[in-house]
């Protein structure tokens, strides 16, 4: 038996979706009569602290969420596998915010709307996207996407990731001793990072500090759609105040719903949207999720599986 326990969504749609794929397994709501003890999978979204109570035949917990941070700070989280969600749909949506936001920043948008409110007609050619260097931090499923959709636009490429990886046009850096060298050739940076203790406020002033100046106008730009506690977001706003920075895509905030006194709001060159840059999407998530189901029951091995040590 699946049981769905998604806050903030629409779990009666998803449910009946799930019942359509998968029939004749069950699937439940928590507000449904059934015996705990049936619950093979459960599917979660911002689980409750008694999510996991009393399922004590339960085998695989799925996760909507590519990223499980926050799942993985359960107070009760069982031991067994979680499969996190990978999904086409999912990566191009991500790449699609990514782009919009590179190439956005590329052709100087916050210096042509400053001119234009100022009435202002003042020529500056923004430099050619083989001049302009973006650098991915994260290069996993969504970070390949990116990076694979931004080639073709003519960007020089380069990623930062724990392991090195051989991405043709991009150039790799890796672990500790990578990061520097990384950032300081990067123009925009762009996070897809996990959050993990590791990569827990790695968007801060020392990381701004190391990246290229001179070479793009205005200053480096930061483009965050991962999660919020990998910003410090009072350094961010000094950057930008400062010019350290030139600009800020944030997608992901350290508090969500971003509160209505964060500085970051009035911030000309900060440009702020509600944790919106890929959301999971109904019918990809359940062809993706019954799949997974189907292929368990019939002794399959699970894909996709977070690696709890490494902590994604
Ligand atoms: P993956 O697990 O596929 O990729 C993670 C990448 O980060 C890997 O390349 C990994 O390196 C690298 N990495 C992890 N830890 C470190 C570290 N300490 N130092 C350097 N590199 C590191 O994740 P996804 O691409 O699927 O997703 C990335 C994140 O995007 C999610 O965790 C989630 O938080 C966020 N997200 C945000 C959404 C939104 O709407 N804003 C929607 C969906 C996801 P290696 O390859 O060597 O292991
Ligand atoms: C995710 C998200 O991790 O929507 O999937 O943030």
């Amino acid at each position: 038996m699946l049981l769905l326990h998604l806050t903030n969504i629409d779990e009666a749609s998803w449910a009946q979706s799930f019942r359509e794929a998968l029939a004749p397994y069950p699937v439940v709501l928590r507000g449904d009569d059934f015996d705990p003890a049936d619950i093979r999978y459960i599917f979660v979204w911002k689980p409750q602290a008694d999510a996991f109570e009393g399922l004590t035949g339960l085998e695989v917990i799925l996760s909507l969420g590519a990223g499980v941070d926050a799942l993985l700070q359960h107070p009760n989280l069982p031991d067994l596998p979680i499969v996190r969600f990978v999904d086409e749909d999912l990566s191009q949506r991500m790449s699609d915010y990514v782009v919009a936001h590179v190439t956005m920043h590329h052709r100087q948008y916050t210096r042509f709307h400053q001119d234009q409110k100022a009435r202002r007609w003042s020529q500056y050619y923004p430099p050619a996207a083989s001049e302009t260097t973006v650098g991915i931090m994260g290069m996993g499923v969504l970070g390949q996407d990116a990076a694979r959709r931004l080639k073709p636009l003519g960007f020089s490429l380069r990623s930062w990731s724990r392991t090195p990886k051989a991405v043709e046009g991009v150039e790799s850096f890796a672990g500790d001793d990578g990061f520097e060298p990384f950032l300081s050739g990067t123009d925009i940076l762009v996070n897809l990072l996990p959050l993990t203790p590791d990569t827990k406020g790695i968007l801060s002033s020392d990381t701004f500090a190391k990246l290229r100046r001179g070479n793009f106008e205005g200053g480096p730009v930061i483009i965050n759609a991962a999660r919020g506690g990998h910003q410090r977001e009072a350094d961010i706003v000094s950057a930008l105040t400062d010019g350290t920075l030139g600009a800020a895509s944030l997608d992901v905030f350290e508090v969500e719903p971003l509160p209505q006194s964060s500085p970051l709001w009035g911030i000309e060159n900060c440009y702020i949207t509600p944790h919106i840059a890929a959301i999971s999407n109904e019918k990809s998530g359940v062809r993706y999720f019954a799949q997974i189901v189907r292929d368990h029951r019939a002794g399959k091995p699970l894909i996709n599986v977070v690696d709890r040590q490494r902590g994604y």
